[in-house]
């Protein structure tokens, strides 16, 4: 693009018209109803999940009071004081039913793009099976269509009326697709099958919610062809629906209305950068048609305004948001988690006793996850024959279980190489206004001590080898000073996963460098936890670097810049989330990996 020429600086991107079908699912109110599918009797009285001294979300009695997700539980229980609380802290129920949910979609997946977001959130990219199920199609009879999930079963499948659109569908009066003239051009033939294809993606969407609920669990979903499209589309119509993102307008006017901070991947610095540059100050509900429609918006302009930053490109990208287009992949199906992270915190532990105590928790905790989610039985006993790729590296060994009673083999389907400790001070209310939230967040990264992966071995010995020998030398390393240790979280985290599927990420050096250092400015921003410890890495020997695999930046694409007054946005999933809330927020990111 001529940068200097003003009339390309504003022009509409042109782009080649994207044939994709992309779902989006996104369960209703999900720790609740995990929650209420334990507690039946829950569904029907107002239900908040707390986590601390917030509600982490609520059902939808409760919203129909006012509460809202988020909400601190003095304010929620005064908009309705028969609020039902229930505990949300422990979050395995969360990720257990998450699992199963994910499972449940990759199972009809062709292709393995399947990719979760958070806990409750699965992008499908359902091309392939909808291409298939166009050529099927019966025009003559569209009301009697048959769906077939299965390329070898013809019989595997579902009846559905292809002569309209499952659930609801934007804009609310889009013509019958299929009941256009037939001397349209070849541009109407193309538009008319594209809408032909979402169709068919809102019946595949509308099972998948059915096969969804045979689970027990509501969901709304969006189809769309891109994944910023059938995310956003699929808020339209929450919770219990979906919404289908009909193609014949530009997705433009369907963003246009929406506030920018609406728009994963526009974030609040790019919004106040947007505001600076329109002179609007005080709008804060800027929409995405004001700052689009703005002479003073360009590609050229917004990335003199961003690349500050350092991410060359931003301009363009965030001018290609504005308009809707993402060409971002949904991303191919993992095997295995690309961290483990548990935490916990604190109100200033003093004593290394404590602290001590708070180590064998939280890796008692880890290594049980750790068991769950890398570790199979190998009934086949076909040891070399991985189940998941890996081309850097053999698979791990199997071991036979001595330990804990158990009989026959098991095998690790990945190992982390890299063990990370975090810490960070604690910080009485009375002085958490001086501080940035995570001020003095601080980590430290060494290489996994092998004897972790003796699945012989019992629990308890090889918790307490790790921190003696591993987790307290890092926490020394981390806070010199021990006369005066107020500690307000610990993290230990496991990750650079060995013999895993890395999800097809890997191998491009870009992309790879765009993630370390979108891994680095999380650190710095959304975490808070840049620090001196980060420069002391490479004085340890046994200190590794860490690399940009081991990061939860998965959802990169979804993440933006920054923190501010009062509340900081989360780089992730784009919410603005309120100091106090931070806290719970980030380990909720750091679990959905698992
Ligand atoms: N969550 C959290 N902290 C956040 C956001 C979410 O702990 N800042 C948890 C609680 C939610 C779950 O993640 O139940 C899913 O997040 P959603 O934003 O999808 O919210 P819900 O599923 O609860 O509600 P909705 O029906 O609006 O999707
Ligand atoms: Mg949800
Ligand atoms: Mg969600």
């Amino acid at each position: 693009m001529d940068m200097d020429n003003p009339d390309s600086k504003r022009k509409a991107p042109r782009r080649k018209r994207d044939i994709r079908v992309i779902l989006h699912f996104d369960l209703d109110c999900f720790y609740a109803q995990c929650i209420e599918n334990a507690n039946p009797h829950l569904k029907l009285v107002p239900l908040g999940i707390k986590q601390k001294s917030i509600l982490a979300t609520c059902n939808y009695v409760a919203r129909s009071h006012g509460v809202r997700k988020l909400m601190g539980i003095h304010e929620a229980k005064r908009l309705c004081p028969d609020l039902v609380l229930a505990d949300g802290e422990d979050l395995s129920p969360f990720r257990d039913v998450s699992k199963k949910i994910y499972s449940l979609l990759k199972s009809y997946s062709w292709n393995g793009r399947v990719e979760r977001l958070g806990l409750d959130e699965v992008f499908l990219d359902v091309t392939d099976v909808v291409a298939y199920n166009l050529e099927l199609l019966n025009h003559h009879c569209l009301e009697q269509s048959w769906f077939c999930l299965s390329r070898e079963d013809p019989e595997r499948g579902f009846g559905f009326d292809a002569s309209a659109v499952a659930g609801c569908s934007w804009p609310l009066d889009d013509p019958d697709p299929i009941s256009k003239d037939d001397d349209d051009d070849d541009d109407d033939d193309d538009a008319l099958r594209l809408r032909l294809r979402l169709l068919l993606g809102s019946h595949l969407a509308f099972y998948l919610r059915q096969q969804i609920e045979h689970l027990g669990y509501t969901s709304a979903c969006g189809i769309a062809t891109n994944k910023l499209l059938a995310k956003l589309a699929g808020d339209k119509n929450k919770p219990q629906n979906q919404t289908t993102l009909l193609s014949s307008h530009s997705p433009a006017s369907f963003l246009d209305p929406l506030p920018l901070s609406k728009i994963p991947g526009i974030g609040s610095k790019t919004i106040t950068a947007l505001k600076n540059l329109l002179k609007t100050d005080n709008d804060d509900n800027l929409t995405v048609r004001a700052a689009r429609t703005n002479p003073a918006v360009s590609p050229a302009a917004l990335e003199r305004l961003l690349a500050g930053g350092g991410e060359r490109g931003i301009g363009q990208r965030i001018w290609l948001l504005l308009h809707g287009i993402d060409t971002g992949e949904v991303k191919p199906a993992r095997d295995v988690p690309r961290q483990i992270s548990i935490e916990d915190t604190y109100r200033g532990l003093a004593s290394l006793s404590h602290i001590r105590e708070g180590l064998v928790q939280i890796t008692a905790s880890l290594l049980r996850r750790m068991h769950v989610d890398l570790v199979e039985d190998d009934s086949t006993e076909h040891v070399t024959t991985s189940s998941v790729s890996s081309t850097s590296s053999p698979a791990p060994p199997a071991a036979t279980t001595t330990g804990a009673g158990k009989k026959g083999r098991r095998r690790w389907t990945a190992q982390p190489k890299t063990l990370r400790l975090t810490t960070r001070p604690y910080y009485p209310p009375s002085e958490r206004d001086r501080y940035e939230y995570n001020h003095g967040r601080v980590s430290k990264s060494v290489a996994l001590p092998r004897f972790v992966f003796d699945l012989g071995a019992e629990t308890e010995v090889i918790v307490d080898r790790l921190v003696e020998g591993t987790l307290l030398p890092l926490f020394h390393a981390l806070n010199p000073d021990s006369k005066r240790l107020s500690i307000g979280l610990l993290n230990v985290c496991v990750t650079n996963m060995d013999g895993g599927n890395d999800g097809g990420g890997g191998g491009d050096i870009v992309a790879a460098f765009r993630r370390q250092k979108e891994v680095e400015e999380v650190r710095a921003v959304a975490y808070g936890c840049l620090s001196d410890h980060d420069h002391d890495e490479e004085e340890d020997g046994d200190v590794v670097e860490e690399e940009a695999e081991e990061s939860d930046m998965e959802e990169a694409e979804w993440v933006e810049e920054e923190d501010e007054q009062d509340g900081m946005r989360c780089r992730l999933c784009g919410c603005v989330i309120p100091f106090f809330a931070a806290e719970a927020h980030g380990r909720w990111h750091e679990v959905g990996e698992g």
